[in-house]
């Protein structure tokens, strides 16, 4: 009995049961300040679509839900527009993209209307975001279009049931169970991401077996792609290239044969048959290992337009990434995928996109970005940003990547003079790309709450929030995840928002100061290893990029070094050229910095480092008291789960610090600056910590 009065009362004060997460940030719990409540629920008192597609019922279904979770109303349905005071309306609308949507309401009626039916569930995702972040619905005269085409998800799933650099637990796609058994997880997902505005996924890893394209798999993918269309979502795939020799028992994939060629026009009508809305191809080449062209004395504009001719037909896209780099002892491998692409530039086939990831290397912790943005005119380049956090401490560390996007985002590359930032580069209005896009490589799993660590889920948000329009910012995103998420206090939003777009900066500051980078844990890329001096290849180790000695840190990417700054535009080349004046943050990309060398703060770059790791490390300390805070504010299993991730976070920062303090210290002989002591710990046994890690 007592045990039922303590849980009737711990729902009472959080309006709910335990969040398990599950429900992202469509909680849909009821709506406390009773006046709001009342003001939304006449406005929705009544309903009346004038479309019957697939998607009218998913959208008139999420109106149910949203109105008896948040306001305890169910809408009547009416036929009679005029009577509603929620008309959702496909209809012509002055901006002609078909996701475009407006909704305008006056005292009595509220109307959302686009020329799609995916643009009225987009419009309706809109509403019932107004009424979780508790913003008025009087007067609205709304519209909206997402300023780029492609808004994606890449899964990095492998068919085995396993994801590369994935910490959410196992796939969400159960291969086995498919085509007979849709997981209501799929609707889910589709609905999370409808709300975003994501409108493609691509199922399966870039590193792709050959397997996801034989009639078996189709099959599976076909289910799919029918349970995501009503929520607007097209499906893509990851191909191997080599699958003509693999699948077709061909001798060759060189893209020049015939043969090969007719089997990729054969493959794609195959597919094409099945899923006549099929996304198209995405293409990991001659990168890592996995094959392409190249192995026949081809390039990669030759590998793209044969895809790209064999899905024309079908209106299908070929994407082609561009994270390529073979080892180069002369090289910087931050040059290599601007020398292989920019030369082919104007020579791709329409119906390609060149996907760039966001910096020249890799997803590091903060990276400039990739000279190709701005440097390909003639050929559409879209972002890719890595929602898992492969080098961002996995599920344990909390690291909100909005403002990391958004720095990217605003980034001028000066490509048409100023204000050609990379947001306009990729939505198309510096070059008029034909096609836009920008990815996120997922960082959802098996998880019951997705994504591992509930604040996780921010990151995927805040990818589709962007998609939809590049130049929000990550606050105001994080502001909207926040009350959508936790519906709590506005103090308690405030604390979780503050904390949220402190954490990237934290993360870097006692991980990567100063722009130092790939001094991870070699192949598995968690924690420290800056000492990793052999590797499969030179370009895999830490010292290869940190470049450490009695001198001084860092990689000299200027003239008289490696010169690949020389492939920025020459305004953004200044920003980072000169040493004296370089922000702190970028100095060690581009610059063999002396220990000794002055900031503009007055601090030694040995001091400044040493001060960044201490500091990002108090910092943890400091997250972890506002975070307490939050103890009874919102519900005790997300409290408790980010407490104690909070926990391992802090450990984790205290090894990178002592890992990374103690080993340049080895070349930069100058002690640890007061107030901060030399760690207790050895060098030696720092390392060895490495191999408990390993085995997660
Ligand atoms: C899918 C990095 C990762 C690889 C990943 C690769 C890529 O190198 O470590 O796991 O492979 O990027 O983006 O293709």
């Amino acid at each position: 009995m007592r045990f039922i009065i303590l849980l009737l009362l711990s729902m009472i004060s959080y309006g709910s049961f335990a969040d398990d997460g599950y429900r992202l940030w469509l909680k849909y719990d009821r709506i406390q300040n009773e006046t709001l409540r009342k003001n939304y629920a006449q406005k929705l008192a009544s309903v009346s679509v004038n479309f019957s597609d697939e998607t009218a019922k998913v959208t008139v279904s999420e109106i149910e839900k949203a109105t008896s979770g948040l306001l305890g109303i169910k809408s009547k349905t009416l036929s009679n527009t005029a009577q509603a005071t929620l008309v959702l309306k496909v209809g012509k609308i002055e901006n002609e993209n078909p996701e475009a949507f407006e909704i305008k309401s006056s005292k009595n009626q509220t109307v959302i209307i686009s020329n799609t039916s995916k643009g009225v569930l987009y419009g309706v995702f809109e509403l019932i975001r107004r009424m979780q972040t508790s913003e008025s619905l009087e007067n609205l005269k709304i519209t909206s279009a997402p300023k780029i085409q492609l808004r994606m998800l890449n899964h990095w799933d492998n068919n085995n049931g396993t994801i590369e650099r994935g910490y959410a637990g196992m796939s969400m796609w159960k291969w086995y169970e498919l085509p007979e058994r849709i997981d209501s997880r799929y609707i889910d997902y589709a609905r999370a991401n409808a709300s975003i505005g994501i409108n493609g996924t691509v199922l399966n890893n870039v590193n792709a077996s050959a397997r996801f394209i034989t009639p078996e798999y189709l099959g599976k993918v076909k289910a799919l792609a029918d349970a995501f269309r009503p929520y607007g979502i097209k499906v893509f795939l990851s191909i191997n290239f080599a699958s003509p020799k693999i699948l077709g028992g061909l001798k060759t994939a060189d893209p020049l044969d015939p043969e090969v060629k007719h089997w990729w026009k054969s493959k794609a009508d195959e597919v094409y048959k099945l899923i006549p809305d099929f996304g198209g191809f995405v293409v990991k080449a001659n990168s890592e290992g996995e094959p392409g062209p190249m192995d026949f004395g081809r390039t990669h504009k030759d590998g793209a337009n044969m895809l790209a001719e064999a899905i024309a037909p079908h209106n299908g896209l070929i994407i082609w990434r561009a994270f390529v780099y073979n080892f180069d002892p002369k090289g910087d491998r931050f040059a290599a995928a601007y020398n292989e692409f920019k030369r082919f530039d104007g020579e791709f086939l329409p119906n390609i996109i060149i996907q760039v990831k966001n910096g020249p290397i890799d997803f590091q912790v903060r990276e400039p970005i990739s000279p190709l943005f701005g440097a390909m005119e003639k050929t559409p380049v879209s972002m890719e940003f890595q929602l898992t956090q492969e080098y961002l401490g996995w599920a344990t560390h909390w690291v909100y990547e909005g403002p990391m996007f958004e720095e990217v985002l605003k980034t001028d590359t000066h490509a048409k003079g100023k204000g050609s930032t990379v947001a306009k580069v990729i939505d198309g209005e510096v070059f008029k790309y034909p096609i836009t896009s920008m990815i996120g490589v997922a960082n959802t799993g098996s998880d019951r709450n997705w994504t591992g660590h509930p604040m996780a889920q921010a990151n995927w948000y805040a990818l589709g929030r962007m998609a939809w329009n590049p130049e929000l910012t990550s606050e105001k995103i994080a502001d909207e995840w926040v009350k959508m998420t936790f519906q709590s206090d506005s103090k308690s939003s405030e604390t979780i928002k503050k904390i949220m777009l402190e954490s990237r900066e934290i993360y870097t500051n006692y991980t990567n100061p100063l722009g130092v980078h790939h001094v991870m844990g070699e192949g598995h890329h968690f924690g420290p290893e800056p000492w990793v001096e052999k590797a499969p290849r030179p370009d895999w180790t830490a010292l290869y990029y940190h470049r450490a000695d009695s001198i001084g840190i860092g990689f000299d990417r200027t003239e008289k070094g490696s010169n690949s700054l020389g492939q920025y535009h020459p305004d953004l080349r200044s920003k980072y050229s000169d040493i004296n004046t370089i922000q702190p943050e970028f100095l060690l990309w581009f610059h063999h910095a002396p220990w000794t060398h002055k900031l503009q703060n007055g601090k030694t770059v040995w001091d400044e480092m040493v001060t960044r790791y201490y500091e990002g490390v108090k910092s943890v300390e400091k997250m972890q008291k506002e975070w307490a805070t939050m103890e009874g504010k919102i519900d005790s299993e997300t409290f408790e789960n980010v407490e104690a991730r909070l926990k391992t976070q802090y450990k984790e920062a205290l090894w990178w610090r002592d890992a990374s303090v103690l080993y340049f210290q080895k070349y930069s002989k100058m002690p640890v600056p007061s107030p901060y002591q030399k760690s207790t710990r050895t060098l030696e046994e720092l390392k060895g910590l490495v191999d408990v890690y390993h085995v997660r």
